[in-house]
């Protein structure tokens, strides 16, 4: 079963919407396998952010990644890399859709709320830099077979 890292961002966390993200990924059948409240030090994010190094927004984006607490977490189910991005929306709030994470709470590109992986390689990286594999859980919802 495909696996996905998504992560909501210090805006995110001060904001008050880790409920709502939570919830919205819960009620549309994605099973959660693991996540935490955590501080990202600078080189996590650095490595995590490693793709953007040479970009001009690198700095900003590593100081506002470990600017506070973000949330953590490993969400599970078919297709739920590709899906999850849908479901954040586009890159910069501006252009996200209504209906979606970004363009229902976010304004500006640096705090769009929420990050998640953009493919199977990049899940299994994120995956890897964020979490041990004793804090991801095994198991099956009931729930799942009417999904
Ligand atoms: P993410 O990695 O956070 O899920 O977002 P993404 O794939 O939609 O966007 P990506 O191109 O990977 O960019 C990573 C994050 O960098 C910030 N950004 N700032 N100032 C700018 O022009 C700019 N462009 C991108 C955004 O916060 C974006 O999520
Ligand atoms: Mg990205």
């Amino acid at each position: 079963m495909e696996r996905t890292y998504l992560m909501i961002k210090p805006d995110g966390v001060q904001r008050n919407l880790i409920g709502e993200v939570v919830s919205r990924f819960e009620k549309k059948g994605f099973t959660l396998v693991g996540a935490k409240l955590m501080t990202v030090t600078k080189e996590t994010a650095e490595t995590h952010y490693a793709e953007h190094k040479e970009r001009p927004f690198f700095g900003e984006l590593v100081d506002f990644i470990t600017s506070g607490p973000v949330f953590a977490m490993v969400w599970e189910g078919e297709n739920v890399i590709s899906t999850a991005r849908t479901m954040m929306g586009a890159t910069n709030p501006a252009e996200a859709a209504p209906g979606t994470i970004r363009g229902d709470y976010g304004v500006q590109v640096a705090m769009n709320v929420i990050h998640g992986s953009d493919s199977t390689e990049s899940a299994k990286r994120e995956i890897g830099i964020f979490f041990e594999d004793a804090e991801l859980n095994n198991y099956e919802k009931v729930v799942n077979k009417w999904v």
